[in-house]
């Protein structure tokens, strides 16, 4: 088709010989509907698979994937690496690596000061402490910055939708004490498939991809005068590891796992069998004028 008719129609379609309407609306849409009508001429998409399209966009939404789907085709892991080339381009210096948010927050965990238990014990998973310290990106440690953190069980599944667990299982708000640290005790989480049978499972397989994510830890760190951070860390030895499907792994990432088996540090911890020891220190950014902010207005969960 000529470029000159996709472009009228294109334009019709967003509104653009009429007035009203939001001019920011307009421009997005006329935007993305001549994409998808070039991509449909540059591709001669059939009518059965442009149709089959639709039927999977409609599938996808009912089942509640779209968030699923966007990290599975990069798309927010893309967004990370706009903002982080935004900040670099504003000269910040930047702290501790962002890495995709993810649809399975919760707002509204349990809040408490300088450290936690996340899981309720009924979870006979390995025993995890993870503990480490908010600093500015100067290296001064923060005090009373929030450290939310969510992660999944054994099976990878999260709390909220996964009904079999309690309210706010795996997830909790830690305030920071004076010298900037955190600590929490958990359960190491395995990694998150797709559910089976599921819209996102099949767009994976369809590609000839694995729907897996590596077993991770998420966090929010927030505190007043700082950019916020979105961040996870992975497990070190993890099988998809260097292959997630939602392109949430990033170098920075990966701290050491200590596995801890001395019978009387085992003691210490009020413990009957071995455990494992994560360090991680957040370095978090002032906020700044001129450069795009880091906290996000999208639909989350809430209990
Ligand atoms: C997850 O646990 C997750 O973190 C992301 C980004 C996508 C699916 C499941
Ligand atoms: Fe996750």
């Amino acid at each position: 088709m000529s470029p000159a008719l996709i472009d009228q129609l294109a334009d019709r379609a967003a509104g653009l010989d009429v007035a009203g309407g939001d001019a920011r609306l307009k421009e997005i849409v006329r935007r993305l509907t001549r994409d998808l009508m070039v991509a449909i001429d540059d591709l001669d998409i059939s009518m059965d698979e442009f149709w089959a399209g639709v039927a999977y966009v409609t599938a996808a939404g009912q089942s509640n994937e779209l968030g699923l789907i966007v990290p599975g085709i990069a798309v927010e892991h893309y967004l990370d690496l706009r903002l982080d080339e935004a900040e670099r381009l504003a000269g910040l210096a930047s702290g501790t690596q962002r890495t995709i948010e993810g649809p399975l927050y919760v707002a509204g965990a349990p809040l408490s000061k300088g450290s936690a238990r996340l899981d309720d014990g009924s979870d006979d998973g390995e025993v995890l402490f993870v503990q480490g310290r908010v600093t500015g990106i100067d290296g001064k440690p923060v005090e009373g910055a929030i450290v939310d953190v969510w992660h999944a069980n054994t099976m990878g599944n999260y709390s909220h939708f996964d009904p079999t667990q309690p309210a706010f299982n795996l997830r909790r708000r830690i305030e920071t004490l004076g010298d900037g640290t955190y600590s929490f005790r958990t359960i190491m989480p395995s990694g998150y498939g797709c559910p089976p049978g599921s819209a996102s499972r099949q767009l994976m397989e369809g590609l000839g991809r694995h729907a897996e994510r590596p077993a991770h830890v998420h966090f929010f760190v927030t505190a007043p005068g700082y950019r916020k951070l979105t961040t996870q860390i992975n497990i070190e030895g993890d099988q998809y590891l260097h292959t997630d499907f939602a392109f949430g792994t990033r170098e920075g990432l990966i701290p050491a796992v200590r596995r801890v088996s001395d019978a009387a540090e085992i003691h210490a911890r009020g413990l009957n069998k071995p455990f494992a020891v994560i360090d991680f220190d957040f370095s978090i950014a002032p906020e700044a004028q001129g450069v795009i902010g880091t906290e996000v207005s999208r639909p989350r969960a809430a209990a």
